[in-house]
This record gives C-alpha cells, structure tokens and sequence, in this order.
C-alpha cells in the first residue's frame, strides 16, 4: 500500500499579519501532483488542517476547494485526523457520508478504536486528544472511577488506547497509525520543538517512541520539521510551508511529503520536496551592506520575502530615515525587521546600578540608554517627568 504522508496544513495561518494562503495553494498543488504521479492509495494529513478552531471563510472555502479536488476530482482517498489547532466538534461535521467517498476523518477519540481496513492494512486515524477526553471516553466504557482518577498525563492516557486500538489488530494485516502529537525517541531528547506549541504547554508531557513499536508505521502531525521524526518508522512528515523565521533559518532543509510503501517486501520511504513560490529569506547584515547593490542585487528581491535584521545598528545615525520604507524599496515585502544595537559596554554598566536606589525618571533614562546608547533628550525629559506626575496625581 503506498500512501502520501502530509500534515500541519495550517489553512489559515499568518505570518507577522501576512497570509500564507496562497503559498499553502501552491504547495497544495504540488501536493496533488506528486499524489497523482506516484498513483497512491490514499493521502494521510495527519492534522493541524486548520490553523485555528474558528477558520475564517477564506480558509474553509480554501480547504473546501483542496479535499474536492483530491476526493472527488481525482478518486484519491483521504485519510485525515484533527490537530490541537483543530476544533474536533467542527471538524467532525460532514464526517457520516464523506465516508462514502474514501474520505475517512477521525476527530474525537472513540473514533479511532475502528480502524479504515485496506486488503493489505489497517489503518487507525488517531486524533489529538488531551487527558481530559480521555476521562470522558473510559468513564463512557464503564471504567472504574479508580482507574480514571489515574488518567492525569498524555502518557498514561496514550498506553491505555494503544493498548486498546492493538486489541483490534488483525495479525495478517500491517498496522499503521496516524497521529497527532509530540514524540520523541525513548531517552529525553533536546530535540528543538518548532511546533509553536511546545510539548509541556497545556498539560501536555511528550510521550516517548517505545509506545508506538508494535506499529509498523506511524505518521505524525504536529511538529513542523521532519528532522524531530523520532526514528525510521515513526515520522514527521512536517508542514508543507515554511510558517515563521526560526523554521527559515534552517537552510537548504526544505519542506516536502513522504511516499510510503507498506508491502511484503516491507517499508519503504522518500521524500518529494516541495518548492516554495515565494520563499522566506532571513538576512542578517549591516545597514551598509543591505543598501549596497552589489549585495541586494543577488538577493530575490520583489520576489520572495525578507526577515531583516540589522547589525550593528546605530539609531543616532537615522533618526531621518524611515528605515523600513528604505529597505522595502529594495527587497520588496519585509515580513519582520528587527535591529541588532551595538553598545555591550553601557549596558554592562548598566546593569550593575542598583536599580532600587534609581527614581522612576532615572529608571526610564538608563532604560532608554540601554536600548538606543542615547541619553533623553531635554523635551523627552520633561514628558516622562509630567507623565510620572500625573501618575502620582492619580494616586492620590
Ligand atoms: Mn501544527
């Protein structure tokens, strides 16, 4: 059985207040191309389809647009699972007779002890679930009130549905399971998480490889790169667009899918890249060097976007310059601009007075030397002077 492996599709999302539906078009297309080329039995989004509860119309009509295309244009199964960024309710709409077209979407947690079942497979769709729903579900199946109190981690929950979803294993058949959490290999690991949510946000502990072996596959969703896969079958697929400058920094790492082929001969996996229309650039160079020709000529400027950050940035020396207008009009949309000020020595200075002994107007007069090297300027004085008077005045 070969199948495309995707998630945290994000429709939706932002970046600094710029849309990225259109790159999430492009990469959709590209998506369905390698679907099509490779002739899979199905397309796995391991969750995060949506990047919020709430989708505004855009990114519905969008997604909308997408799940026909590749279910009813194109008679390729779907295999999708919801994302803490997903609300499970919403999603679950529609969910009864999308199954008559192969369009399987798991979003609560009872839904996923049935698993889809292919001649060769068995396929559980296991959606983000917290302790909580875990509660709810075992308290509906009769369980002891004992045994529930002891449900209070993602890790303790998880062993008790896998332990249930492998008493619905058909030994003749390969088991793979889509998910939707943080996993890391067996010992703690430093992976860095780039999924905005880290794994201890929201009660969440992160759950460990060894719960997942008895699977012969397992396609995650929920952290943004594939290089935190925790090993050789149970993997991140990543999400198909770059979705903030962290995540571009890492260079010559794309983004992309996996083809997975389950058979007799056994597992096999590659990576198709997918490649971005307008790219996220980060540049970090000196006021001097972003204004030299020479330099942003070999840039793609008016094509892809800039995160700019500017060394060794003097304020002093552009006070008349809007900075920004500056820039733009050499590299086109700036998504984020951030300024690097030079001056260790103040600051270590600085930090050294007690800041217990300084009077609030001092306070704010070290405070704006640490950040722009200058001293308050007479007219600045005079304001933050009124300002703590009228502070004080309302005090009283
Ligand atoms: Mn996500």
């Amino acid at each position: 059985m070969k199948l495309l492996h995707t998630a945290d599709w994000h429709i939706g999302r932002t970046l600094n207040g710029y849309s990225l539906l259109d790159e999430q078009k492009n990469a959709f297309k590209q998506i369905l191309q390698i679907a099509k080329a490779e002739k899979v039995a199905g397309i796995v989004i391991a969750g995060d389809i949506y990047d919020r509860a709430v989708p505004n119309p855009e990114a519905v009509t969008a997604l909308d647009k997408m799940l026909q295309e590749i279910n009813l244009d194109n008679k390729i199964p779907i295999y999708a699972i919801s994302g803490n960024h997903d609300s499970a309710k919403r999603l679950n709409y529609g969910r009864a007779w999308m199954e008559h077209t192969n369009f399987h979407l798991n979003t609560l947690l009872k839904e996923a002890f049935t698993p889809v079942e292919t001649a060769t497979t068995q396929i559980f769709l296991l959606p983000f679930f917290d302790p909580l729903d875990a509660r709810v579900y075992y308290k509906h199946q009769g369980m002891d009130i004992d045994k529930i109190k002891e449900i209070t981690s993602i890790g303790t929950a998880m062993q008790l549905v896998i332990s249930d979803i492998k008493k619905r294993f058909n030994p003749n058949k390969r088991h793979l399971l889509v998910s939707h959490f943080a996993v890391t290999p067996n010992q703690e690991s430093e992976l860095e998480l780039t999924s905005e949510t880290t794994s201890k946000v929201g009660g969440l502990a992160t759950l460990t490889s060894d719960q997942f072996e008895d699977f012969d596959y397992v396609m995650l969703g929920h952290i943004h790169t594939r290089f935190a896969s925790p090993n050789d079958t149970i993997r991140y697929s990543g999400s198909p667009v770059k979705f903030n400058i962290k995540e571009a920094r890492i260079k010559n790492k794309g983004k992309g899918v996996d083809i997975v082929t389950l058979d007799d001969q056994g597992i096999k996996r590659e990576f198709k890249p997918l490649v971005p229309k307008t790219d996220l650039v980060v540049l970090e160079e000196n006021w001097s060097t972003l204004c030299d020709p020479d330099f942003y000529k070999q840039q793609p400027v008016n094509h892809d976007w800039f995160a700019i950050t500017i060394k060794d940035f003097e304020p002093s020396e552009h006070v008349q310059t809007n900075v920004r207008a500056e820039l733009q009009k050499r590299y086109g949309t700036i998504v984020e601009l951030d300024y690097q000020i030079n001056h260790a020595e103040q600051l270590h200075q600085n930090i050294n007075t007690n800041i217990n002994q300084l009077s609030p107007e001092e306070t704010v007069d070290q405070f704006f030397d640490t950040i722009t090297g200058k001293k308050l300027s007479l007219p600045q004085q005079k304001l933050v002077e009124t300002i703590f008077n009228e502070v004080e005045r309302q005090k009283k």
